[in-house]
């Protein structure tokens, strides 16, 4: 298991639009268009301390679709990939962070006012905080409580579910604030077919008879960089992975349920609706390919899928 977090600190310099600034002073004008609509397309990158110092995770990966995410929002990135992934290096190195979140966020300033952004300049920041468990160190070690929501994905041909736009994210706070409210920790949410998609910022797993099952993407879901990751790391261990639509029912057959994400990592889920999953704590399955992921992104074994990249420490500056 990982070590509880050291307390939280934030990055003293934030890059916007090409250079370094304060924290208190990285602002934006209240007439932006992202505030009033939510047009913004956002990654979230972890960086883990290791014995040589901090690695990035998947960090290549995380940028493409940051890309990817801002083509389908036809936004023209005035910056090359290879040049956000050096900024995001910089970023952790410039603030000395053993280990961070790294938040890239692509918006739409101020310009015309309305829903069009006619001569709304795109503006690009890249953040980066210490996060501890994102579902609390307990739940990361002994599971979390989960619910239904009542709240739905939206339908495909709506608001896309594969690229991370700020605007999509009124779903899942809306369905977060339900659950907190509640007393759960997290929320699922179904897609318009009652068919199980993913968190509020997660994708789900569900293990049954040793089989591991995921619904595919096209199902409402986010391609998520740590799911594949999980998926990949179960086939190492000669698990079998299959991606299929899962119904409600899924839920509550499951020997075992988590969670996986760049925030939440991999989280098992002990409850879903008050109903106990398996033995109530986390299973046997996932307790694997939670420290088979915590031994790679830690460093405590070898990086054999080439998914760490080293930020170097101030004391030795990359080049
Ligand atoms: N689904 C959704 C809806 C989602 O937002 C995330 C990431 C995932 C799945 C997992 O994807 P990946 O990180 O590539 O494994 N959610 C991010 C936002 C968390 C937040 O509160 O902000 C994250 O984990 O960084």
């Amino acid at each position: 298991m990982p070590k509880p977090p050291p307390p939280s600190r934030r990055a003293e310099a934030i890059w916007f639009d090409g250079d370094f600034v304060a924290w208190d002073e990285a602002n934006i004008h209240v007439l932006s268009h992202v505030i009033h609509y939510g047009s913004s397309v956002f990654e979230g990158i972890r960086c883990y301390r290791t014995p040589d110092g901090p690695k990035v995770f998947r960090l290549r990966d995380h940028v493409d679709r940051l890309f990817f995410s801002a083509r389908v929002a036809r936004m023209d990135v005035p910056h090359t990939p290879e040049e956000l992934t050096e900024v995001c290096l910089d970023v952790v190195a410039r603030n000395g962070f053993e280990e961070c979140y790294i938040r890239p966020v692509i918006f739409r300033g101020v310009g015309s006012m309305g829903l069009f952004p006619k001569d709304c300049p795109l503006h690009v920041v890249i953040a980066a905080w210490e996060w501890g468990a994102y579902l609390g160190a307990e739940g990361l070690e002994n599971g979390i409580d989960a619910m239904v929501s009542t709240w739905r994905k939206t339908p495909p041909g709506s608001i896309p579910t594969m690229i991370k736009m700020g605007g999509a994210y009124t779903l899942s706070t809306l369905a977060k604030m339900e659950a907190a409210r509640l007393g759960f920790s997290e929320a699922l949410l179904l897609d318009t077919e009652g068919r199980v998609a993913e968190g509020t910022g997660e994708n789900l797993f569900v293990v049954i008879d040793g089989k591991i099952l995921t619904p595919p993407l096209g199902y409402s879901i986010l391609g998520g960089i740590t799911r594949l990751s999980v998926m990949e790391l179960a086939r190492d261990r000669g698990m079998t992975v299959v991606e299929q639509p899962l119904t409600r029912e899924f839920l509550h057959l499951a020997d075992e349920l988590f969670l996986t994400g760049t925030a939440a990592e991999v989280t098992p889920i002990r409850s879903v609706d008050g109903i106990p999953i398996g033995a109530g704590k986390i299973g046997p399955v996932t307790k694997k390919l939670q420290s088979d992921f915590f031994d790679i992104v830690t460093g405590q074994v070898p990086d054999r899928h080439g998914w760490l990249t080293l930020a170097a420490t101030p004391e030795a500056p990359h080049p």
